[in-house]
Protein backbone atom coordinates (compact mmCIF):
# COMPACT_ATOMS: atom_id res chain seq x y z
CA UNK A 1 0.00 0.00 0.00
CA UNK A 2 1.39 3.53 -0.87
CA UNK A 3 1.31 6.09 2.25
CA UNK A 4 -1.87 8.21 1.31
CA UNK A 5 -1.79 11.53 2.31
CA UNK A 6 -5.06 12.19 1.10
CA UNK A 7 -6.43 10.91 4.45
CA UNK A 8 -6.50 13.73 6.26
CA UNK A 9 -8.27 15.70 3.75
CA UNK A 10 -11.02 17.93 4.83
CA UNK A 11 -13.89 20.20 3.45
CA UNK A 12 -13.04 23.46 3.04
CA UNK A 13 -16.23 25.44 1.10
CA UNK A 14 -18.34 25.09 -1.93
CA UNK A 15 -18.66 28.62 -4.47
CA UNK A 16 -21.11 28.85 -6.63
CA UNK A 17 -19.16 31.52 -8.54
CA UNK A 18 -14.83 32.91 -8.74
CA UNK A 19 -15.65 35.62 -6.37
CA UNK A 20 -16.32 32.64 -3.76
CA UNK A 21 -12.89 30.14 -4.68
CA UNK A 22 -10.41 30.01 -2.39
CA UNK A 23 -7.13 31.71 -2.62
CA UNK A 24 -5.22 30.77 -6.25
CA UNK A 25 -2.21 29.69 -4.60
CA UNK A 26 -0.66 26.51 -3.89
CA UNK A 27 -1.17 23.38 -6.17
CA UNK A 28 -5.07 21.70 -6.42
CA UNK A 29 -6.12 18.45 -8.96
CA UNK A 30 -9.76 18.60 -10.01
CA UNK A 31 -12.62 15.60 -10.34
CA UNK A 32 -14.35 16.56 -13.41
CA UNK A 33 -16.73 14.06 -15.77
CA UNK A 34 -20.46 13.39 -16.54
CA UNK A 35 -22.81 13.97 -14.15
CA UNK A 36 -23.06 10.72 -12.06
CA UNK A 37 -20.07 9.08 -13.42
CA UNK A 38 -18.82 9.23 -9.37
CA UNK A 39 -16.86 11.98 -8.81
CA UNK A 40 -18.00 12.20 -5.43
CA UNK A 41 -17.73 8.93 -4.56
CA UNK A 42 -13.96 8.87 -6.17
CA UNK A 43 -13.26 11.63 -3.73
CA UNK A 44 -14.66 9.84 -0.63
CA UNK A 45 -12.36 6.19 -1.80
CA UNK A 46 -9.65 8.48 -2.64
CA UNK A 47 -9.78 10.03 1.28
CA UNK A 48 -11.29 6.61 2.96
CA UNK A 49 -13.61 8.66 4.29
CA UNK A 50 -18.03 8.02 3.89
CA UNK A 51 -19.37 10.76 3.42
CA UNK A 52 -16.62 13.69 2.44
CA UNK A 53 -17.99 14.51 -0.73
CA UNK A 54 -21.75 14.56 -1.08
CA UNK A 55 -22.83 11.28 -3.23
CA UNK A 56 -26.27 10.50 -4.98
CA UNK A 57 -28.18 8.41 -7.28
CA UNK A 58 -30.19 11.66 -8.70
CA UNK A 59 -27.50 13.06 -11.65
CA UNK A 60 -26.96 16.50 -10.84
CA UNK A 61 -26.08 16.52 -7.38
CA UNK A 62 -23.37 18.23 -7.36
CA UNK A 63 -24.06 21.89 -8.34
CA UNK A 64 -21.37 23.99 -6.92
CA UNK A 65 -17.53 23.78 -6.59
CA UNK A 66 -16.41 22.08 -3.63
CA UNK A 67 -13.04 22.63 -2.18
CA UNK A 68 -11.06 20.05 -0.11
CA UNK A 69 -7.92 20.52 1.80
CA UNK A 70 -5.61 18.05 1.92
CA UNK A 71 -3.06 19.92 4.08
CA UNK A 72 -1.96 23.97 3.64
CA UNK A 73 -1.37 24.76 -0.11
CA UNK A 74 -3.05 21.11 -1.44
CA UNK A 75 -6.42 21.11 -2.10
CA UNK A 76 -8.53 18.35 -4.19
CA UNK A 77 -11.87 19.87 -5.82
CA UNK A 78 -15.26 18.58 -6.83
CA UNK A 79 -16.46 19.92 -10.15
CA UNK A 80 -20.53 19.99 -11.55
CA UNK A 81 -21.24 17.11 -13.24
CA UNK A 82 -21.63 17.32 -17.14
CA UNK A 83 -24.21 16.51 -19.58
CA UNK A 84 -27.63 15.85 -17.30
CA UNK A 85 -30.17 16.88 -20.09
CA UNK A 86 -32.95 17.06 -16.87
CA UNK A 87 -30.86 20.04 -15.66
CA UNK A 88 -32.81 23.46 -16.10
CA UNK A 89 -31.54 26.01 -18.58
CA UNK A 90 -30.88 28.50 -15.86
CA UNK A 91 -28.89 26.46 -14.04
CA UNK A 92 -27.19 25.09 -16.93
CA UNK A 93 -26.06 28.51 -17.71
CA UNK A 94 -25.00 29.26 -14.36
CA UNK A 95 -22.92 25.95 -14.25
CA UNK A 96 -20.92 26.71 -17.68
CA UNK A 97 -20.11 29.96 -16.11
CA UNK A 98 -18.56 28.60 -13.41
CA UNK A 99 -16.83 25.94 -14.68
CA UNK A 100 -15.28 28.53 -17.50
CA UNK A 101 -14.26 30.45 -14.84
CA UNK A 102 -12.74 27.60 -12.99
CA UNK A 103 -10.43 26.43 -15.96
CA UNK A 104 -10.02 29.95 -17.43
CA UNK A 105 -7.84 31.57 -13.92
CA UNK A 106 -7.15 28.80 -12.05
CA UNK A 107 -3.35 29.15 -11.61
CA UNK A 108 -3.27 26.68 -8.48
CA UNK A 109 -5.05 23.57 -10.86
CA UNK A 110 -1.96 20.89 -11.52
CA UNK A 111 -3.90 18.01 -13.24
CA UNK A 112 -7.02 16.99 -14.22
CA UNK A 113 -9.05 13.39 -12.92
CA UNK A 114 -11.55 13.20 -15.90
CA UNK A 115 -13.97 11.08 -15.03
CA UNK A 116 -16.15 8.19 -16.86
CA UNK A 117 -18.24 5.27 -16.53
CA UNK A 118 -16.90 1.84 -18.05
CA UNK A 119 -20.16 1.14 -19.57
CA UNK A 120 -20.45 4.35 -21.55
CA UNK A 121 -17.95 6.08 -23.96
CA UNK A 122 -16.31 9.17 -23.97
CA UNK A 123 -18.79 12.41 -25.13
CA UNK A 124 -17.71 15.93 -26.90
CA UNK A 125 -17.41 17.43 -23.36
CA UNK A 126 -14.71 14.64 -22.02
CA UNK A 127 -12.76 15.61 -24.98
CA UNK A 128 -13.51 19.73 -24.83
CA UNK A 129 -11.70 19.12 -21.49
CA UNK A 130 -8.53 17.00 -22.81
CA UNK A 131 -8.48 20.02 -25.54
CA UNK A 132 -8.74 22.22 -22.80
CA UNK A 133 -5.81 20.83 -20.54
CA UNK A 134 -3.66 20.11 -23.82
CA UNK A 135 -3.59 23.29 -24.78
CA UNK A 136 -2.49 24.40 -21.25
CA UNK A 137 0.21 21.76 -20.66
CA UNK A 138 -1.99 20.50 -17.93
CA UNK A 139 -1.75 16.82 -17.37
CA UNK A 140 -4.83 14.94 -17.82
CA UNK A 141 -5.64 10.95 -16.14
CA UNK A 142 -8.63 9.13 -17.18
CA UNK A 143 -10.52 7.17 -14.54
CA UNK A 144 -12.49 4.32 -15.74
CA UNK A 145 -14.66 3.92 -12.89
CA UNK A 146 -17.73 1.67 -11.87
CA UNK A 147 -15.43 -1.25 -13.36
CA UNK A 148 -17.12 -3.40 -11.02
CA UNK A 149 -20.29 -3.54 -13.23
CA UNK A 150 -18.32 -5.46 -15.53
CA UNK A 151 -16.42 -9.02 -15.63
CA UNK A 152 -12.22 -8.79 -15.63
CA UNK A 153 -12.12 -9.80 -19.22
CA UNK A 154 -14.74 -7.23 -20.41
CA UNK A 155 -12.92 -4.38 -18.26
CA UNK A 156 -9.50 -5.24 -20.18
CA UNK A 157 -11.78 -4.57 -23.53
CA UNK A 158 -13.22 -1.48 -22.14
CA UNK A 159 -9.64 -0.30 -21.39
CA UNK A 160 -9.09 -0.96 -25.07
CA UNK A 161 -11.25 0.84 -26.18
CA UNK A 162 -11.11 3.74 -24.34
CA UNK A 163 -7.37 3.73 -25.39
CA UNK A 164 -8.80 3.94 -29.34
CA UNK A 165 -11.01 6.65 -28.18
CA UNK A 166 -8.50 8.92 -26.71
CA UNK A 167 -5.93 8.64 -29.34
CA UNK A 168 -4.09 11.27 -30.14
CA UNK A 169 -4.50 12.38 -26.62
CA UNK A 170 -1.66 12.30 -24.44
CA UNK A 171 -3.43 11.23 -21.65
CA UNK A 172 -3.03 8.28 -18.54
CA UNK A 173 -5.85 6.28 -17.86
CA UNK A 174 -6.83 3.23 -15.84
CA UNK A 175 -9.63 1.30 -14.76
CA UNK A 176 -11.11 1.89 -10.90
CA UNK A 177 -14.19 1.49 -8.84
CA UNK A 178 -15.17 3.37 -5.90
CA UNK A 179 -16.52 0.90 -4.58
CA UNK A 180 -13.97 -1.97 -4.47
CA UNK A 181 -11.21 0.53 -4.67
CA UNK A 182 -9.67 -1.42 -7.44
CA UNK A 183 -7.04 1.05 -8.75
CA UNK A 184 -6.77 3.21 -5.99
CA UNK A 185 -3.16 2.42 -5.59
CA UNK A 186 -2.69 3.68 -9.01
CA UNK A 187 -4.62 6.73 -8.36
CA UNK A 188 -2.54 7.56 -5.89
CA UNK A 189 0.71 7.72 -7.52
CA UNK A 190 -1.06 9.83 -9.95
CA UNK A 191 -1.74 12.72 -7.58
CA UNK A 192 1.31 12.42 -5.50
CA UNK A 193 3.04 12.86 -8.85
CA UNK A 194 1.25 16.11 -9.65
CA UNK A 195 0.64 17.19 -5.56
CA UNK A 196 3.91 16.20 -3.94
CA UNK A 197 6.60 16.02 -6.57
CA UNK A 198 5.74 18.78 -9.39
CA UNK A 199 7.59 19.86 -12.38
CA UNK A 200 6.22 23.36 -11.22
CA UNK A 201 7.13 25.03 -8.31
CA UNK A 202 5.36 23.11 -5.29
CA UNK A 203 2.92 23.70 -2.45
CA UNK A 204 4.30 26.16 0.42
N1 LIG B 1 -21.18 0.21 -8.93
C1 LIG B 1 -20.58 1.38 -8.71
N2 LIG B 1 -21.33 2.48 -8.46
C2 LIG B 1 -20.70 3.64 -8.24
C3 LIG B 1 -19.28 3.77 -8.27
N3 LIG B 1 -18.96 5.06 -8.04
C4 LIG B 1 -20.14 5.71 -7.85
N4 LIG B 1 -21.19 4.88 -7.96
C5 LIG B 1 -22.62 5.22 -7.82
O1 LIG B 1 -22.97 6.15 -8.86
C6 LIG B 1 -23.93 7.11 -8.37
C7 LIG B 1 -23.37 8.53 -8.57
O2 LIG B 1 -22.25 8.71 -7.73
P1 LIG B 1 -21.72 10.18 -7.35
O3 LIG B 1 -20.41 9.99 -6.67
O4 LIG B 1 -22.78 10.94 -6.62
O5 LIG B 1 -21.51 10.77 -8.81
P2 LIG B 1 -21.11 12.27 -9.25
O6 LIG B 1 -20.34 12.13 -10.51
O7 LIG B 1 -20.46 12.98 -8.12
O8 LIG B 1 -22.55 12.87 -9.56
P3 LIG B 1 -22.96 14.43 -9.70
O9 LIG B 1 -22.33 15.17 -8.56
O10 LIG B 1 -24.44 14.36 -9.63
O11 LIG B 1 -22.46 14.87 -11.03
C8 LIG B 1 -24.17 6.76 -6.90
O12 LIG B 1 -25.33 5.96 -6.85
C9 LIG B 1 -22.93 5.98 -6.52
O13 LIG B 1 -23.15 5.10 -5.45
C10 LIG B 1 -18.52 2.57 -8.53
O14 LIG B 1 -17.28 2.55 -8.60
N5 LIG B 1 -19.23 1.42 -8.74
MG1 LIG C 1 -20.96 14.74 -7.18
Amino acid sequence: MLTNPYRQTTFLLSASDISHFPEDSGLEVAFVGKSNVGKSSVINTITNQTGLARTSKTPGRTQQINYFTVEAQVRLVDLPGYGFAQVPANIRKQWDIVINDYFNYRRSLAGLILIIDIRRNISQEDLNMVRWCQARNIPVHLLINKADKLPFGQQKQALLRFEQEIIGFSVTMQLFSAYTKTGLDSVLQTLNGWLYSPQKPGPG
